[in-house]
């Protein structure tokens, strides 16, 4: 078989052929217009040069590798990693782009352990974010990615990019070394040379929108998620938003245990055991079977020795005068011990002053606060970006009320005053039978863009209730401190 140099060459003349290499006047995603253009998506109709270029990237790759997956990066590098992995009978795995609405939210598709060494495939790198975006998911999940091996460089930072984020990558060939094996064959002028030499002067992509936080993540500009609480405590509007954030910092938790159990035993047990490592106990008073004004005296009393918050997720939605009654009236009278409270945005304005005036009826007039549900974490919810956007409106008329929100992404919450509360966690990703789907502690926090995370059954129903909310106290801090600077 000729040398690696020589099929490098072969190649390029036949991407060439093929058209998968044009020259011209091309927009680009990162919005450069460039004089060359790489359409690899044109090898799948031509099998032999897809067996060509696989063989000569695992030829390349092999010799310096050590791993026990391939994945190739959606959707171009697809087919190259799936002909590679059957070559050299590597198990492949497959990084989901959707990650919204289908059943267990599973990022990676693939049998993998916690460990496993992965290379990335990918076909064109010209910034290096696709790269970063597969890299964040793969290591997010556990998995140790040793480097990442592309078909094209084209010499506009990728690599640089990348090596900031500690992301090692090997391209078979650069875009100048392609120009010059096209000129040397005849196959382009030395002007198209020259246009295309000026053009990556002067196009290098530098990624601002991602900052280092270990595990790696897109942040994008908001500035909520690399302050840290107390920087944030500042800001905030609500009393109990700034209360709660220094005391996530004070006691290094943002774990909220979600007691979801029907009798009061089970509940004031779970708030003695577990006290110390939450944040916050999250409640349903109406599946209660037992419940009394008793049993709210003992938990507050258990809360204020152990400092956490109480938060009723009664998740109102009526209008306001109704809603001012269901908080204070009635056999629960939330008002009277509640730190917080769920509201459902949908009624409008009016729920949020029906709530706060029914605080000023309470003796004492304690600090209240709510999270607006923006967002929920079951699949096939109904809260459209459109939805959200009007809900999140709502705030800033009632910044002293609005604590947080409640939401699933990272973009939702920009005011660092605002606390992001986000159910659906548990160790792994998964669900429910009943439409609840589950993201792990690191990506909640790293992806999702959470402040406080809310985890029930993961805890409550481990062998080991102590342990596991140790476990999720532990890791969920840990995430923390990776994503502030
Ligand atoms: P789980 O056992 O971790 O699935 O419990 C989740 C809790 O969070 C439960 O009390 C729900 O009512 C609550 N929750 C939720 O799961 N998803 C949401 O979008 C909202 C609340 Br809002």
């Amino acid at each position: 078989m000729p040398a690696l140099e020589e099929r490098i060459k072969s190649l390029v003349i036949k991407l060439h052929e093929i058209d998968a290499l044009k020259f011209g006047d091309y927009k680009m995603k990162v919005g450069i217009n460039s004089p060359v253009y790489f359409d690899l998506r044109v090898i799948v109709s031509h099998p032999a040069v897809m067996r060509m270029l696989a063989e000569l990237m695992w030829d390349f790759t092999k010799s310096d590798v050590e791993c026990q997956h391939i994945c190739g990066v959606p959707y171009t590098a697809l087919p190259i990693a799936s002909i590679i992995s059957v070559t050299a009978n590597i198990p492949m795995l497959i990084r989901r782009k959707e990650t919204k609405d289908y059943g267990t939210r599973k990022l990676i598709e693939g049998k993998f352990n916690k460990g496993d060494k992965c290379i990335i495939i990918e076909d064109v790198v010209t910034s290096g974010s696709s790269i970063l975006e597969t890299y964040r998911d793969l290591c997010n999940e556990g998995l140790d990615v040793t480097e990442t091996i592309v078909v094209v460089d084209r010499e506009q930072g990728g690599l640089h990019n990348l090596a900031k984020y500690g992301v090692k990558m090997r391209s078979l060939c650069t875009l100048s070394k392609i120009m010059d094996v096209l000129c040397e064959a005849g196959r382009v002028d030395s002007s198209t040379v020259q246009r295309v030499k000026d053009y990556l002067a002067s196009s290098q992509v530098n990624l601002k929108n991602y900052i280092d936080v270990g595990v790696k993540t897109e942040v994008s500009s908001n500035r909520r998620l690399t302050m840290n609480f107390v920087q944030r405590a500042a800001e905030a509007k609500s009393p109990l938003s700034s209360r709660l954030l220094h005391l996530m910092s004070k006691k290094r938790t943002n774990l909220c245990l979600s007691a979801d159990e029907t009798t009061v035993k089970e509940i004031l047990n779970l708030a003695t055991t577990l006290g110390p490592y939450i944040c916050m106990l999250k409640i349903h008073s109406d599946i209660i079977e037992d419940f009394s004004p008793e049993f709210t005296e003992k938990l507050v009393d258990i809360s204020n020795n152990n400092d956490f918050l109480i938060m009723e997720d009664r998740k109102f939605a009526d209008i306001g005068h109704i809603a001012s009654m269901q908080y204070s009236r009635g056999y629960h009278r939330i008002s009277s011990w509640a730190d917080l409270v769920t509201v459902h945005p949908i009624p409008g304005d009016g729920i949020l002053d029906g709530l706060k005036s029914a605080i000023l009826d309470i003796p004492n007039k304690p600090i209240r606060g709510c999270f607006l549900v923006v967002e929920m974490s079951s699949k096939g919810n109904l809260c459209s970006p459109e939805y959200i956007k009007g809900a999140l409106k709502l705030v800033s008329a009632h910044e002293d009320f609005v604590s947080g929100i409640v939401c699933q992404s990272s973009t939702t919450v920009t005011l660092p005053g605002l606390i992001q509360l986000t159910p659906g966690v548990q160790l792994v990703a998964g669900g429910d039978k009943l439409g609840q789907q589950y993201n792990s502690p690191e990506h909640v926090m790293l992806s999702l863009g959470a402040d406080v995370a809310v985890v029930g059954r993961g805890i409550t129903k481990a062998k080991d209730p102590t342990q596991a909310a140790v476990e999720y106290r532990d890791r969920l801090w840990a995430a923390y401190e990776k994503r502030i600077i």
